[in-house]
Formats: structure tokens, C-alpha cells, sequence
């Protein structure tokens, strides 16, 4: 389904710390809130959050533009609305509703927004790599300076799928830049249990693609390093690997028990908050308060709005099942 949004993005402002502040702020009041709503039986459908890990999402993305590509993950709110997604649309999407991003029939997992470059979120583990591998050989071929940007987990780098995009964007020079969004767990599984070399950087030098690991919870040092990636990809010198290491607050999904971690390691990355971080380096406190609140508020009405929003009618139940002939993906 493709729908060009026409929603105005907030005003961006002139300092890269308030506006990385805003974007993850704006993350962590849309996730807080959504996880309330399905806690209280209102929301169907599974969730992953991604609170806690909201550095990397706005980093990236702030080095990015509308007209660029980027695939995510079954835990991708983040990055969508760090791109610039409708947040009352994936609310309404969320809820099931029909103006939702899917006519609300995808739900989390399944939130796109081709008209600015989102290819989509993905339940399948590692799915969206090549799909931004493909993104970023129509952008080659176009010549506009485009970059594809693939977000995915730890729990992807040994799927075989990572590795034949690594070397197929290597060899034809695309301009991609893939993502690790390292939050050490793959479900309930530790990184060390399931990849034999720890040192995740070492998957992508093997492919001869340049990689760097940075704090993934200093959404400024995301963005330099991101910045750096977009630029060398815009001027067509190929793909660049970006190793964040961050840490997820809740559980792999809403409801998880959690057995498989301790509480105090939880408190340890709690007391990293992305968020308050870049707020200690912030010379006025107020302006993190202000936004905070502004984005609360936002939030609230577009929750608001989309709780009232209606049901996809069951009598389309068979429609956007295949693409209609003449249709383009966006451009
Ligand atoms: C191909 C495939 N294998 C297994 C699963 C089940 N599964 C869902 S999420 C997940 C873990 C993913 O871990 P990671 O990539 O590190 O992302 P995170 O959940 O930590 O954000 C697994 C194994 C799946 N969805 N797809």
C-alpha cells in the first residue's frame, strides 16, 4: 500500500542536540504509551520496544533524508518515526484501525512508509537487509546520491542472508550502510551463546565493508559516525558497517517473563538512558523538560485520535493482497 505523507515532520531545529533529544523523546512517549495500551487489553497484537535503545534510531536517521531508504525490524517503531513516520498513523495501525499505516491489518511488525523511504518493518530475522541491499542498487542506478540504511539485530549477523548482502554491496559498491542495533540478546538468547566471534565488526571486515563499533546509547556519537557512513556512501565509495552497543529496557516482547536476565543489569543500562545522557551535555534543562512534555502531549492527542478511528470494513478483507497493475513502490 502506498501513501505519501504529507504530515509535517516537527520543525526541525538549528541544534543537533535538541533535535536528536526530540526524536527520542518523541520514541520513548510513543513506545511508553503503547505498551500502557496493550497492557490494558486495548491494543491486540504483539509488541517489541525498543526503549532504551532510542540513541541509535535518531542518530542514524538525523544523517539521513526523506528521499533515502531504510529497511527495520520486528522491533522498528523507532526507526520509523525517526524518519519521519506519522506517529497517529502507526498509532492507528497499532490499534487496527483503518487509517492506519496498513489499513490496519499489518499491526507493529509490518509498519512501512514508501513515499519517505520506508521499505518496512520485518518479522523475519535479517529479512529487511537485502531488501535495503535493494534499495540501495536502484539508488546507484538513479545517481541522485540516495542511501539504503538496514537496522537489525545482533540475532541477524550469523543468518547466512546478512552475508551474501555484505558481499554483494561490497563487490557492486552500493551505497548501504547496514545498522547492528547490538542490544545483546537475540529473544532470550545472549550474544555470547549464539555468535562465535564477539567482535561484530570482524562479519563485515571479512567482507572487505568498513565497520566501526560506537556507544549506542550517545545518540551524538551515533551521528557523527552515521554522518561519516551517508557521506562516504553518498560520494560512491560503498557500503560502511555501523555496531551500536545499546541495551533493551523491557523484554524481548510486552509480557515477557524475563528469566533469562538479572534485574540489576537492567538497572545498570537503565542508569545509561539514551535520553538522559544527551540531556547532561544539554547547557539549558529546560529545553529537555519542554520537549518532553510537548511530545506527551502529542502523543496523548494522537492516541486520542486513533482509538476513535474505525475498523477496516471485513467486506475489503481480500484487498491489498497483490500489488494493482501499474503500481509503483515510490520513487
Ligand atoms: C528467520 C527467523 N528466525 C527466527 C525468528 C524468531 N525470532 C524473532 S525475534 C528473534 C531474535 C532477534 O534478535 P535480534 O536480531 O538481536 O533483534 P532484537 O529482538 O534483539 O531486537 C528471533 C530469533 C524469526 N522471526 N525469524
Amino acid at each position: 500500500m502506498t501513501r505519501t505523507s504529507s504530515h509535517p515532520r516537527p520543525a526541525p531545529a538549528d541544534d543537533l542536540g535538541v533535535d536528536l533529544y526530540r526524536t527520542m523523546a518523541r520514541i520513548r512517549h510513543f513506545e511508553t504509551a503503547a505498551s500502557r495500551l496493550l497492557a490494558s487489553g486495548e491494543l491486540p497484537g504483539f509488541l517489541h520496544l525498543s526503549i532504551g535503545q532510542e540513541a541509535v534510531a535518531a542518530g542514524v536517521c538525523r544523517a539521513l533524508t526523506d528521499d533515502d531508504y531504510l529497511t527495520t525490524t520486528h522491533r522498528g517503531h523507532g526507526h520509523c518515526i525517526a524518519k519521519g513516520a506519522r506517529i497517529d498513523l502507526m498509532l492507528a495501525e497499532l490499534f487496527g484501525r483503518a487509517p492506519g499505516y496498513c489499513g490496519g491489518r499489518s499491526g507493529s511488525m509490518h509498519l512501512a512508509d514508501p513515499g519517505l523511504g520506508i521499505l518496512g518493518a520485518n518479522a523475519i530475522v535479517a529479512a529487511g537487509v537485502p531488501i535495503a541491499v535493494g534499495g540501495g542498487l536502484a539508488a546507484a542506478t538513479r545517481g541522485r546520491g540516495q542511501v539504503a540504511v538496514a537496522f537489525f539485530g545482533d540475532g541477524a549477523v550469523a543468518e547466512g542472508v546478512v552475508h551474501e548482502s555484505l558481499n554483494l554491496a561490497a563487490l557492486w559498491r552500493l551505497p548501504v550502510l547496514f545498522v547492528c542495533e547490538d542490544n545483546q540478546y537475540a529473544e532470550m538468547t545472549p550474544t555470547e551463546t549464539h555468535l562465535n566471534n564477539r567482535d561484530i565488526t570482524a562479519y563485515a571486515s571479512a567482507h572487505q565493508v568498513p565497520a566501526e563499533t560506537v556507544d549506542g546509547n550517545d545518540a551524538l556519537a551515533v551521528f557523527s559516525a552515521a554522518e561519516r557512513m551517508v557521506r562516504r556512501a553518498r560520494d560512491g565509495d560503498g557500503p560502511s558497517f555501523l555496531h551500536c552497543r545499546t541495551y533493551r529496557w523491557h523484554g524481548h516482547f510486552e509480557g515477557d517473563a524475563q528469566n533469562y536476565r538479572e534485574a540489576a543489569e537492567v538497572e545498570a543500562w537503565r542508569g545509561r538512558d539514551p535520553l538522559r545522557v544527551l540531556r547532561l551535555r544539554m547547557a539549558d534543562e529546560s529545553v529537555p523538560t519542554a520537549i518532553d512534555a510537548e511530545c506527551e502531549r502529542e502523543i496523548a492527542l494522537a492516541v486520542e485520535w486513533a482509538r476513535a478511528q474505525p475498523s477496516p470494513d471485513p467486506g475489503s478483507v481480500t484487498a491489498h493482497v497483490y500489488q494493482p497493475d501499474g503500481a509503483s513502490c515510490g520513487s
